[in-house]
């Protein structure tokens, strides 16, 4: 690797572009655009790590929503630039494109949104503190907006030997208008993927902005000796997964033929008991989250080494292939890539682009995975084995789709029986309300407004969707009415252009059961037609649990809260009022339903929204798993709050 000094960092712009256009440098000014600030000053550390001369890493989130970031790596060089005739530190933080990730040589991973760098997070801040260590003296310097009075000074001696690099800074919330408020779990949950992908690299984090509960302790080492290998079995944990057999494959190598064996690859993977797919990749650290050249050439070389091992062992007829799809069922694998120069592809740059990468990744799976395969054949005997069913469900849901097709073709699409449409077509004026059971269904249906409201009432037993491959869903008498009613089909069939309510709303009890099949049909639709939560048409329905009423006077509670301040309110309007508990929604007449749940003048609704397909597809797992606890948090976290709704 070269080695650069001074020299080498080239001056491009001035900071007043990034302040007048934030956007184009961080991605946005939300809190998504915040974080990034984050892990540009982390990105450097870690910099600093695979360049072996950082072993620790420190992040803090301090009072009054200030990051601090410590690394002990060598410390950026203090010395006088020779063009720019100020520190070279100085000019990391102050001049646009500046240091080495743009520079040409040393460790990049420049390219779309990655690695804006230091000066982008400068002049983005109100005001950011750099300090310096570099063996003999600590170093300071202050910026407000980019701007700084005093040059790099040094303000002390320290321990001989000592190096490394401290930033503190607080975002501005002239740019930062939304929030400048960070979220713990964000943060950590990047922090995490870096300490995987960087084994060995410790990583402390801590959240010292109080007003947490006492026995919330935010306070984590991160330190993966295992890397990637601890990454898949961190997911197959947190999914509450069981490992289909042994322990977790690692395949890693780096391409003889690239310059100076830059260019090197690691791969864990293990398959467990469910019926999903996780595969991550990560160029030079980074995530691609829409794959890429190293991704295509893994899964490919996946199949094919797979294949040819079921052609050896008979698992195969000669006539006979596994698609890439069965063998991936039930997989988790973490792809990691590092290489000298990545060109990062797409609209929001999430593919790696080299083509190179493509070869080398393929030749070394292909040999690896063949070698392990051959030398482990109990595990080999039950991958294949796993292969083996998903390859006849799919061909059973190919057929059982070509059946669906030519039905409703032969019906012209029938709407189900229980549906009771309304007379609103197009999509952007209407509704569904899904309900479970008949009384509800019966209430909803006389106290709904039929010109965009329309109401399908759910019956028959409910197939847990997590539980069951697509050919299950084909056929069964309580999912099919539904994907009748919204017309857009399932699966690889999905077409969001076919959806014939732009609303489409789970209306259940506030109870156990209603919860249950509340979160089945989040899962349905999670599973098979994941556009409309990612296009935000699901919603959740919020029935009152409570009446307060006196007299002619009542309100509606939604919480045992609402509930008390309502009692308190009437009975101090004199005397005793009365309160009912709703237990379910068949208990309300048609007109308390329609005021209540689904007037939309009056209702209060729930947005189911999922923006981080990882992290949502985890939580489904724990959804349908039998703990309560993790489920209503989900259902409280993801749950956007909206009330009077306008239509
Ligand atoms: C908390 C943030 O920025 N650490 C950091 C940054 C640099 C170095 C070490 C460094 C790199 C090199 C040589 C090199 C940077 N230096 C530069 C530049 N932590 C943090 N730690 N010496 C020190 O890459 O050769 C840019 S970043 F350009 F000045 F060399």
């Amino acid at each position: 690797m070269q080695k650069y000094d001074e020299t080498q960092i080239q001056v491009l712009e001035g900071l007043e572009a990034v302040r007048k256009r934030p956007g184009m440098y961080i991605g946005s000014t939300g809190p998504k655009g915040l974080h990034h600030l984050v892990y540009e000053i982390v990105d450097n550390a870690i910099d600093e790590a695979l360049a072996g001369y950082c072993t620790e890493i420190d992040v803090r989130i301090l009072p009054g929503e200030i990051i601090e970031v410590s690394d002990n790596g060598r410390g950026i060089p203090v010395g006088i630039h020779p063009t720019e005739g100020i520190s070279a530190a100085t000019v990391v933080y102050t001049v646009l494109h500046a240091g080495g990730k743009f520079g040409g040589g040393g460790y990049k991973h420049a390219g779309g949104l990655h690695g804006v760098g230091s000066s982008v997070v400068n002049a983005l801040s109100e005001w950011l503190e750099l300090t310096v260590f570099d063996g003999t003296h600590e170093w300071y310097q202050r910026f407000e907006r980019g701007n700084y009075h005093e040059p790099i000074k040094t303000v002390g001696d320290v321990k001989p030997g000592k190096t490394g690099t401290t930033v503190r800074f607080k975002a501005d919330t002239e740019i930062f208008k939304e929030s400048d408020v960070y979220d713990y779990e964000t943060l950590l949950l990047r922090l995490r993927e870096e300490a995987f992908l960087n084994a060995g690299l410790v990583i402390t984090y801590s959240d010292e902005r109080g007003g947490f509960s006492e026995d919330e302790d935010r306070f984590v080492k991160l330190h993966y000796t295992g890397g990637i290998r601890q990454f898949v079995e961190h997911i197959e944990t947190v999914r509450g997964l069981t490992p289909l057999a042994g322990e977790v494959i690692y395949l890693a190598g780096i391409d003889p033929t690239a310059n100076e064996s830059d260019t090197s690859c690691e791969i864990a993977l293990m398959w467990n008991d469910s019926y999903n797919e996780v595969v991550m990749s990560f160029a030079n650290n980074v995530y691609t989250p829409d794959g890429g050249t190293h991704e295509v050439g893994f899964k490919n070389a996946l199949t094919k080494a797979v294949n040819e091992y079921g052609k050896k062992f008979n698992y195969l007829k000669a006539d006979e292939k596994f698609a890439g799809e069965d063998i991936r069922e039930g997989l988790t694998a973490i792809v990691s890539v590092k290489l000298a120069d990545c060109e990062f592809e797409g609209q929001t740059k999430g593919r790696l682009g080299n083509p190179e990468v493509k070869p080398f990744v393929d030749k070394l799976v292909v040999e690896k995975m063949s070698v392990f395969l051959e030398e482990h054949p109990e595990e080999a005997g039950k991958i294949l084995e796993k292969c083996t069913g998903a390859k006849s469900a799919r061909e059973a849901a190919k057929k059982a789709r070509e059946a669906a097709r030519k039905k409703s073709q032969m019906e012209s699409m029938s709407l189900p029986g229980k549906l009771a449409d309304c007379t609103e077509h197009d999509p952007e004026y209407s509704e569904l309300y899904i309900v479970e059971g008949d009384s509800a269904g019966g209430s909803a249906r006389q106290g709904r407004n039929r010109k965009f409201q329309a109401i399908l009432s759910l019956w028959g037993k409910m197939l847990n969707v997590e539980k069951a491959r697509i050919d299950r869903v084909y056929g069964n008498e309580k999912l099919m009415p539904i994907v009748a009613a919204l017309g857009t089909s399932i699966g690889e069939d999905f077409d969001l252009a076919k959806l014939r309510y732009g609303k489409v709303i789970i209306m259940a009890d506030a109870d156990v059961d209603g919860s249950h099949i509340r979160t089945l049909l989040l899962t349905f639709f999670f599973r098979f037609m994941r556009p409309l939560i990612d296009e935000g048409h699901i919603w959740l329905a919020q029935p009152p649990l409570f009446k307060v009423s006196r007299g002619k006077k009542q309100r509606y509670a939604f919480s045992d809260e609402e509930r008390d301040m309502y009692i308190s309110e009437l009975t101090a309007e004199g005397g005793k009022c009365d309160v009912q508990r709703y237990k379910g929604l068949g208990e309300m007449d048609p007109d308390q339903l329609w005021e209540t749940t689904m007037d939309p003048e009056r209702r209060t609704m729930v947005k189911v929204g999922l923006d981080d397909a990882i992290k949502a597809d985890e939580v489904i797992t724990i959804l349908m798993g039998d703990k309560v606890g993790p489920r209503r948090e989900f259902i409280e976290k993801n749950a956007k709050y909206v009330s009077n709704l306008d239509i």
